[in-house]
């Protein structure tokens, strides 16, 4: 039983690894004194199964029953997927995104049935929403939704449930609205993740953990609202990720993690602070991560220097090798200095380091003939990428409140924005802002976008060819930053995970079975 339940998951990709939302969450909440248990799997669980761990864990004592709604997908049995992996007719990426769902994973009538089942064990326990897809509010009787960085909000929330202390929200017809700008948090740089017994962390498991948040670029096509930051804003001191990583090895003997930062090598200097914060400990840890390529070009020595402080996986959003095309997004583009710089990365780092890129297909002024270039380019045998993700660009949409609601509620003060569409809690990209000028004609209104030189759907067909080529297997590997600790999570080792592709249906069979195996164990903690 426990006075706050926190559900969360990462699925629909092989392996496993947790969300740091929730556990950051459970951390803050615990500190002020909660009793907070957190159940993780959640996505990947049937509804009967929820049921149960409803009725074991919400009693009389339980004021609210959280859902960290950032990366989970829609809920497939265990059986759906392994048949979608199996059939190898569709990239991961699709599989994944196909399954990309507004807030729950489970359909509507399961997901009213949860919300019933709390309610029959108690019903003053409210039901809260945090995380990326809150600001979706699509789902009917939510108490809550917690919009952007949930700390203060949610300690908020928890005492004026225990204790009938007062609390800011916004009422609306899709429930109430708790922002960070109404509650916000300024203590990131003191923050941690501190794991619980209850949490029930496997032996050596990978955990995620943060060094900063947020991203000192802003990239026209991305839109976070902590893009454009300050260096050192949101950067941990040295003393607390120093503190984290200790307890982490003394209570738990962790010491791989994968660093859920926007971008960790961001610039020299963060690096030279990273360095001396890793160097200081008296113990190795490892790490994946995302990262800009241009610190590590415009600094080779630091190349070397990353791989001994322990980075192990590393993915690099390279968008294009289209020179005009970087231009207008903020990253390099050219595509001969991406070639040579990539090439002297793995010269130097060999399999120490996987090292692997995301594109995106249709950025402005990409032609399908320089994506095409691109393609031939990661076909050729000499490329070094251990991993590749290709995706069409996604024109995000984010959803609006009517402008109407102005006439009632602060709703600026509370952190939105009115648009001529109504009003928007998340920052838009820089595309979506000023799409002529980014030679886009449509899709930020209308479902597909378009510009001068492509549509969506030939995105798509784009993005189909590249999987369904037979070259650059790379597109298939198990090694790229989403998947790296993953496969460490189910037991494989560094020099093994460079050779697993799912395309490969023995290592599909083996990873399911793993996965499955670890689900088991952890459900026979919980129940
Ligand atoms: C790290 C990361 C990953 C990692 C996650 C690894 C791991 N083990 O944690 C990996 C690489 C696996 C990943 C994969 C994907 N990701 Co990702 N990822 C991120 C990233 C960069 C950071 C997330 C993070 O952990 N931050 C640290 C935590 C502590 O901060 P936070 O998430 O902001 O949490 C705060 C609030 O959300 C809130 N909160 C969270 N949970 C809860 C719960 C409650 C109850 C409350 C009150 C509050 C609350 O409070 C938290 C603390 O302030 C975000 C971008 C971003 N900056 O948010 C994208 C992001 C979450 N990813 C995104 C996407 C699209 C994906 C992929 C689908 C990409 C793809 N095409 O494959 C996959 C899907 C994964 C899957 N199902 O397999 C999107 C989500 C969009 C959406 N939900 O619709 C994001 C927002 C990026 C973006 N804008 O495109 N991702
Ligand atoms: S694409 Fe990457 S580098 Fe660019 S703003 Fe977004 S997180 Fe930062």
């Amino acid at each position: 039983m426990a006075e706050i339940v926190i559900f969360s998951d990462i699925n629909a990709s092989l392996g496993h690894s947790r969300y740091a939302g929730a556990y950051r969450i459970a951390s803050e909440l615990r500190e002020k004194g909660f009793d907070v248990q957190v159940i993780d799997f959640f996505a990947s669980f049937d509804l009967s199964t929820i049921v149960s761990l409803l009725e074991t864990h919400v009693d009389r004592s339980t004021l609210f029953v959280g859902f960290s709604a950032t990366i989970w997908t829609k809920y497939k049995s265990d059986e759906e997927l392994y048949q979608d992996y199996m059939r190898n007719d569709r990239s991961i990426p699709n599989i994944i995104i196909d399954g990309m769902t507004p807030v729950f994973p489970h359909p509507e009538d399961q997901v009213k049935h949860i919300f019933s089942t709390i309610h029959k064990k108690n019903p003053k326990t409210k039901i809260v929403v945090g995380g990326f897809k809150a600001t979706n509010y699509k789902t009917s009787d939510v108490d809550y939704w917690i919009l952007g960085q949930g700390e203060k909000s949610i300690v908020a929330l928890a005492n004026h449930l225990k204790h009938g202390t007062s609390l800011k929200a916004l009422e609306t017809d899709k429930g109430k609205l708790i922002t960070d700008k109404m509650y916000p948090y300024s203590k990131f740089s003191q923050s941690k993740i501190v794991w619980h017994e209850n949490d029930f962390l496997f032996p050596g498991e990978n955990v995620p953990i943060e060094f900063a948040r947020g991203c000192i670029y802003k990239c026209s096509f991305c839109a976070f609202n902590l893009n454009g930051k300050k260096f050192g804003d949101y950067t941990k001191l040295k003393r607390t990720f120093q503190e984290e990583l200790i307890t982490n090895y003394e209570n738990f003997g962790l010491t791989e993690y994968m660093i859920v930062d926007d971008t960790l090598i961001d610039s020299r200097q963060k690096f030279e602070f990273l360095y001396e914060t890793l160097s200081e400990l008296p113990f190795n840890i490892t790490f994946s991560a995302y990262s800009r390529l241009e610190p590590l070009l415009s600094n080779p020595d630091i190349i070397p220097l990353m791989r001994d402080i322990g980075l192990r996986s590393v993915e690099f959003g390279i968008e294009s090798m289209n020179k005009k095309t970087g231009q207008y997004i903020g990253k390099l583009g050219d595509r001969n200095k991406i070639a040579d710089g990539l090439n002297l990365l793995k010269s130097i780092w060999k399999d120490d380091v996987y090292m692997a890129a995301g594109y995106i297909i249709g950025l402005p002024f990409e032609t399908k003939q320089s994506m095409r270039e691109t393609f031939d380019w990661l076909y050729s045998n000499n490329n070094p990428l251990d991993g590749i993700q290709m995706t069409k660009f996604w024109m995000e949409r984010p959803p609006f409140l009517p402008a109407e609601l102005g006439d009632r509620y602060d709703l600026e003060s509370a952190g939105f924005n009115l648009t001529p569409r109504g009003w928007v809690y998340e920052n838009v990209s820089k595309i979506h802002n000023n799409p002529e000028y980014y030679g886009f004609t449509q899709g930020v209104v209308e479902s597909k976008w378009k510009n001068i030189n492509m549509t969506q759907d030939e995105a798509m067909d784009l993005e189909n060819e590249f999987y369904t080529n037979p070259n650059a297997r790379q597109k298939h590997s198990a090694s790229t930053f989403v998947l790296y600790n993953r496969m460490r999570n189910i037991g494989y080792a560094h020099h093994e995970i460079g050779k697993l592709y799912h395309d490969d249906n023995d290592f599909l069979k083996e990873a399911f079975r793993r996965r499955a195996n670890l689900k088991q164990e952890y459900l026979n903690k919980l129940l």
